[in-house]
């Protein structure tokens, strides 16, 4: 590899930072059970303290994503908590996501409820986590609508449009100047029949119906099967409309793997685009990059550094595209060599690379390797199984 190619790699990774979810350190299941992790997190401060530990061991995750619900119960009076808990890990609050899908009230809906009084609520829980991210100085509020219906004619999809367009103003107009809002979208799952923000075309209208400050949020398990999810990457992009990812791999619906688990190639083509987007057309940042994944069976510390490890891999490997090259073999419609060049890059392995980047930076040039050697795994789960293991249970 030439040092022209070695530097264009390091600038990329200079330039890689991906936000980590608090649930990913927390006991998570399936619909069937819950196997509880002894080692899991189960306060806010545990979450942020392996977040910490991720951070520590990678350098490139900086921001916890919080769940209103999960980790600031109380809403706005958890505020302070969060403040202590930043000053004494470094780690930053990052997108801050309502949570309208799990209490009894949201049963037939939350910001589609027929009912105008559970709408209201709805819209109050935004406008709470709205409050929440200006005082934690979070630039992302992140929706996730898990809206829907079951049965065919069982409710209106076109009142359910219109109601959804008016909380979403009414949130997008309580925003601060310096967040965002963004629209997350997903086919199916809670609801099985329609599913209010089901794709990237509805949350982009609404996006855009709501205003200047929200943009749409892709999570890469959130497609139907052989979606052409770079596609739609660029089609965001070409739009202004693109705000943010949730990573995370599948194999059959929302299954929340690993990143590249399945599919890697995937993951660097949608890095392809992002990085088009940067090199040849004057694209300023990179939409947030966030992880949304939740590990049942595999460690949470170790699958959170090899989740983020992998990640890094993947953008190298994207940013080895000559991208101006490309192109031109693109235009003189060279298919061969154009993909060539493409699955070149995807196959070079950059993890010397990498791992030089690392030690460059003062990191371990083997982040997982020295969690499993920090002792941080059996010093959590000394402390943390006897509370884990009360929590037991046959279902979730
Ligand atoms: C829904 C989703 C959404 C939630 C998260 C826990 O499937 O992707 O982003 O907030 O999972
Ligand atoms: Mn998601
Ligand atoms: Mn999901």
């Amino acid at each position: 590899m030439s040092s022209a190619t070695d530097e264009k790699v390091f600038a990329a990774l200079n330039e890689f930072f991906i936000e980590i979810p608090s649930w990913g350190f927390a006991n998570t299941g399936t619909r069937f059970g819950k196997f509880q992790q002894a080692a899991a997190a189960s306060t806010i401060e545990e979450k942020f303290a392996d977040a910490a530990e991720v951070h520590r061991l990678t350098g490139v995750t900086p921001t916890l994503a919080l769940h209103v619900l999960w980790d600031l119960p109380n809403g706005v009076s958890d505020v302070a908590n969060i403040q202590k808990l930043e000053s004494a890990t470094g780690i930053r609050p990052g997108s801050i996501n309502p949570n309208l899908f799990q209490d009894a009230e949201y049963k037939f809906g939350s910001i589609c409820n027929p009912d105008p009084k559970v709408r209201e609520q709805a819209l109050a829980h935004l406008i709470d986590s709205v409050e929440i991210g200006k005082a934690l100085r979070s630039a992302e509020v992140s929706l996730w609508i898990a809206d829907g219906s079951n049965y065919p004619g069982s409710q209106s999809i076109r009142r359910r449009i219109d109601w959804m367009k008016e909380v979403l103003r009414a949130t997008h107009k309580a925003l601060g100047p310096d967040q965002i809002m963004l629209v997350e979208y997903k086919p199916f799952e809670p609801a099985f029949y329609h599913t209010d923000i089901a794709d990237w075309g509805m949350a982009m209208e609404l996006s855009r119906d709501a205003g200047p400050q929200a943009r749409v949020l892709v999570d890469t398990g959130h497609h139907y099967q052989s979606t052409n999810i770079e596609q739609i990457v660029a089609w965001l992009l070409s739009c202004n409309q693109l705000g943010g990812f949730h990573f995370n791999d599948r194999k059959y619906a929302d299954d929340d793997l690993t990143i590249g688990s399945i599919d890697p190639y995937q993951v660097f083509r949608i890095f392809s685009e992002l990085l088009v987007e940067k090199t040849l057309r004057g694209g300023k940042s990179f939409p947030a990059f966030m992880i949304d994944q939740s590990h049942n069976l595999k460690g949470k510390m170790e699958a959170m550094v090899q989740t983020v490890c992998t990640a890094q891999e993947l953008f190298a490997k994207a940013a080895l595209i000559d991208q101006e090259k490309l192109a031109g073999l693109q235009d003189s419609c060279s298919l061969v060599e154009a993909e060539e060049l493409f699955r070149g890059a995807f196959w070079t392995d950059v993890r010397p690379l990498v791992r030089e980047w690392r030690v460059a930076r003062g990191l371990s040039a083997d982040p997982l390797a020295a969690l499993r050697e920090s002792g941080y795994m059996e010093k959590i789960t000394a402390e943390r199984k006897e509370k884990n293991a009360k929590g037991q249970s046959s279902y979730a």
